[in-house]
């Protein structure tokens, strides 16, 4: 019989990645989709195969982290061996706009998710995407043993599903760990994240499409790694002897300006002849640096990111240059859309 893995948060950018990883691995995976008026399911329908056919390893299912019901019959009917809870409002800037929400779905979520393991009476591991958010304004290198003081309602609520987490672990004796990462990146990041927003402006702007594209904070350090890399750490950590804590880094550290440099520079283009200020893109509370150090996960999952900021601006300027030569007009509509987005 094949593993079998829950994935919330299937439709974002590490759930299609980690799903991608589970396949190839030989399980039968599960994900959580949001019922929405349009089609959401884009960074996975490449692995998507009719469940009538009989190879059919990916199914996924309606429910919400905000149903707690649904997810002890979810659980009690796929009775999955790994629980992967990636679902969350995930960005930062929009949790303040919405912290009610964001604590709802990005803290409750998890204790409803914990709670509906305990209700379902399943043996299974599960992995909390915990972040580098939760460490906030406590100065860099950040490792395992570094305090949290969160600068945002997402980092206050993902500190919350921390201790919940750990808590579940202390309490039920449940094979429960936090993956604590940092930033990772890929070509199918969210597009107001700041390095997607950077590399489908370059593309744009090579494209003689777009002049300009509006900034906030240029000073903030960043430990940019790559996505597909990391969703191996997620799997790692489910697979050893005795669940813990772990963190996900580079350990690279660069500020927003360097990225511009570095992507606008493959393109031959210079960042300062398109980059202006918009104080919309400000925090109240900013988290002015993130420096990862995972030498835990290297010593004990043997797990090292292997591709750091520079290329991974780079893979993704490439990316967004392709992307643009195929999808022609509609595509643009949307980059001029992000002037007013987060
Ligand atoms: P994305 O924003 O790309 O994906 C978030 C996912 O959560 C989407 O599938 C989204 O569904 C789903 N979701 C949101 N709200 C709910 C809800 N109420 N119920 C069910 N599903 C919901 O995030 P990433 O892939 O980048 O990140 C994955 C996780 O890791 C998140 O928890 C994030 O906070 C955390 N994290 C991310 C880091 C990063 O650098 N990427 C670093 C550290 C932690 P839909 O597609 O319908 O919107
Ligand atoms: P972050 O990612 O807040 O670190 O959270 P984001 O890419 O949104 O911001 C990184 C830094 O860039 C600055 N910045 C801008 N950010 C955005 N989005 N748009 C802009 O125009 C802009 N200009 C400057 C920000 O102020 C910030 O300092 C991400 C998310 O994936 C979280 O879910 C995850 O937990 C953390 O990474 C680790």
């Amino acid at each position: 019989m094949p593993k079998r893995a829950l994935i919330t948060g299937i439709t974002g950018q590490d759930g299609s990645y980690l799903a991608e990883l589970l396949l190839r691995k030989g399980y039968e995976v599960h994900g959580l989709i949001r019922r929405a008026s349009t089609f959401n399911t884009s960074r996975v329908d490449h692995l998507y195969v009719d469940p009538h056919d009989p190879s059919a390893k990916l199914f996924l299912h309606y429910g919400d982290l905000s149903d707690g019901s649904r997810l002890v019959t979810l659980l009690a009917d796929i009775r999955p061996q790994e629980v992967y809870n990636l679902a969350a409002q995930s960005h930062v800037r929009v949790s303040f706009d919405e912290p009610e929400h964001t604590a709802d779905t990005t803290g409750m979520g998890t204790v409803r998710l914990l709670e509906a393991v305990r209700l379902a009476g399943i043996e299974t591991k599960f992995y909390q995407a915990s972040s580098s958010e939760m460490f906030g304004a406590t100065p860099p290198p950040q490792n395992e043993e570094t305090p949290f003081y969160p600068r945002s309602p997402y980092g206050a609520a993902k500190v919350y599903s921390y201790w919940i987490t750990k808590n579940y672990r202390e309490a039920y004796g449940m094979y429960a760990v936090n993956g604590i990462l940092f930033n990772h990146e890929s070509p199918r990041r969210g597009e107001t994240f700041v390095t997607r927003k950077i590399t489908r402006a370059v593309a744009a702007i090579k494209a003689g499409q777009q002049e300009h594209v509006y900034m906030g904070n240029l000073d903030a350090v960043r430990d940019w790694g790559y996505a597909a890399e990391y969703v191996e750490g997620m799997w790692r950590m489910l697979q050893a002897d005795e669940p813990d804590d772990f963190v996900l880094a580079t350990g690279g550290n660069y500020t927003v300006r360097d990225f511009l440099h570095i992507a606008f520079d493959h393109a031959g283009l210079n960042w300062e002849d398109h980059v202006k200020f918009d104080e919309r893109y400000l925090r109240p509370t900013e988290v002015d640096a993130l420096v990862g150090d995972s030498s835990k996960a290297e010593m004990k999952l043997g797990w090292k990111a292997t591709i750091h900021t520079p290329d991974l601006a780079r893979l993704m300027v490439n990316a967004d240059i392709e992307a643009l030569k195929h999808a022609g007009r509609s595509w643009i509509d949307t980059v001029d859309l992000d002037c007013w987005k987060a």
